[in-house]
């Protein structure tokens, strides 16, 4: 066994051989974050030809290289952070969980201030600069993780630190040395939007990337230009911790294109709440200009009424850029030619295949939804037909969710999707249509308990959607704390080719006090011959 070869003074470091340690891979990342030297872990004695090369080690890299692996495949993936895992233990969905998790936390201590046993919250004021400082010092076991775990237990070959330039569908070049594959998987991400007006180079003008990477001051006021599902979650931290918000979006907040199958009633329980925390949402405004205070610090946002073009200032000295990511395209259609759409995102078809032949395409590069499951399975999609297991992916429906100061979960038709598309639909929902939700706190269960006994209006919202005739459950929608869980095995059982019946779920076990109570409340109307709302 060799022993950890790190070298210092400009000298790659290469671990192939070496059994390396959580430990030892966050020492080593951290010192090779300030460098630029590739980090090794290429079996150079394995003579057989890459099956694939992942251009990008994000959750759709790792999880196809795993795959691939598993198929008995090689591969060999380049990324050029010097951690596996792209950017969601980097920058995005690690630290907006805990940046929602304080957020519900803080909105808690101010709802009870003074109450029971919370101390006075009046002028509670929580620190952005200092969450971001707890997740850039502890993200580093994160990213040694996804090392350690590739290298140690997956057998994954990877090249790190490096970016890889594409020279053709079958080679890439990585510092110097070039690297052949019979098939590429591109999985490089995409990167946000910025609206094109003056300013945003301003300092205090920043991104779900640019808070974590360079803030470096304590905002006092916040202006999110944007109403993407980052604004809203954000947004709603800022707000929480002190940090008066207001967001400026086009559309309804939750109705951008993104977002599919977003019931009415959930939307208005969310958007609603949002205001009653004291967010300010302003819709149908578009941003015209971040102007400065003339020392290079933002100090207002312009924007414009879009029905009557007139303007207002919003004084801050904080913005926060919402307008959603586009894929980061251009390489791969200036060296390989790639077909892409409107927004540069790589067209794929259902096995992942772009237009170029063997080089496929995954994650963001591909386009929304930007979410998890799309990155992971979209990569296992790719290796499964590289390894010649055809394997088709439908990523067009799919369960989402999103934070406000709650979690906010759905899958399947909203109500007015259903009412589209089915005469008979029925509703269950919670508090039921018609009955002041000061009346009845409901539903609750983990984390709403005490808002039910003191804030009924406070305790989420639920409803489920029945094709009456059929009696099939079409949708789910949840707004709480702990459902996310059920609404994967929600989404299973709907999709089964023969989906679910209130009176298969009304049959199952649930665990009393559960999330989101959708078995007992099917339990109440199951065996009826003439279903009802409830
Ligand atoms: C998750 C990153 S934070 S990965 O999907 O495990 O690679």
């Amino acid at each position: 066994m060799r022993r950890l070869w790190l070298m210092q003074g400009g000298m790659l470091v290469d671990i192939t051989l070496t059994k390396t340690t959580n430990f030892q891979w966050r020492h080593l990342i951290a010192d090779y974050e300030k460098k630029s030297e590739p980090i090794y872990n290429v079996r150079r004695d394995d003579k057989r030809k890459y099956d694939a090369i992942f251009v990008g080690g994000g959750a759709g890299g790792r999880f196809g290289s795993g795959y691939l692996r598993a198929r008995g495949g090689r591969q060999l993936i380049v990324d050029r952070w010097p951690f596996l895992g792209g950017s969601c233990p980097h920058l995005a969905c690690v630290p907006h969980h805990l940046f929602s998790e304080a957020a519900r936390e803080l909105d808690l201590m101010r709802w009870f201030s003074g109450k029971l046993w919370f101390p006075d919250a009046t002028h509670l004021r929580a620190s952005i600069l200092q969450m971001v400082q707890l997740f850039k010092e502890g993200r580093g076991s994160a990213h040694a993780f996804m090392n350690w775990q590739s290298k140690e237990q997956l057998d994954l070959e990877y090249i790190l630190n490096v970016p890889a330039t594409v020279i053709d569908n079958h080679t890439i070049e990585v510092a110097g040395e070039r690297f052949q594959a019979d098939n590429l998987v591109l999985g490089t991400g995409a990167e946000t939007v910025f609206p094109n007006i003056p300013g945003t180079d301003l300092h205090g003008v920043y991104d779900f990337v640019s808070l974590i990477e360079e803030l470096d001051f304590e905002p006092q006021r916040c202006v999110i230009i944007g109403g993407s599902k980052v604004a809203i979650e954000y947004g709603s931290f800022f707000q929480a911790a002190g940090c008066p918000t207001t967001i400026v979006a086009r559309k309804p907040l939750m109705r951008t294109a993104s977002l599919h199958h977003v019931d009415e009633d959930l939307r208005q329980y969310v958007v609603d709440g949002m205001c009653k925390r004291g967010m300010q949402i302003l819709e149908g405004v578009e941003p015209v200009a971040i102007k400065g205070d003339g020392n290079g610090n933002a100090k207002e946002v312009i924007i414009r009424n879009m029905q009557d073009g007139s303007e207002e200032s919003l004084a801050c000295d904080f913005v926060f850029i919402g307008t959603g990511e586009r894929p980061k395209s251009e390489h791969y259609r200036e060296v390989l030619g790639v077909a892409v759409g409107e927004k540069g995102e790589i067209l794929v078809d259902k096995h992942m295949r772009t237009s170029v032949p063997n080089v496929y395409a995954i994650g963001d590069l591909i386009g929304p939804p930007m979410e998890m499951f799309k990155a992971r399975k979209g990569g296992m999609t790719a290796a499964r037909n590289i390894m010649g297991e055809p394997y088709e992916f439908d990523w067009t429906d799919y369960p989402d969710f999103l934070h406000s100061t709650y979690e906010i979960t759905w899958v399947g038709l909203s109500e007015e999707e259903a009412k589209q598309r089915y005469d008979n639909v029925v509703v269950i929902q919670m508090p039921p249509k018609g009955v002041p939700h000061e009346d009845i706190p409901l539903p609750c269960a983990e984390g709403t308990m005490l808002y039910a006994f003191m804030y009924p209006e406070l305790t989420g919202f639920q409803k489920a959607v029945v094709e009456g005739n059929s009696r099939r459950l079409l949708g789910f929608h949840h707004v709480g704390f702990g459902a996310k869980d059920a609404f994967q095995y929600l989404d299973y059982l709907m999709r089964q080719p023969e989906g679910i019946t209130i009176d298969e779920m009304g049959n199952m076990n649930e665990l009393f006090l559960n999330p989101e109570h959708f078995i007992q409340l099917c339990r109440l109307r199951a065996g009826s011959p003439n279903l009802r709302d409830l």
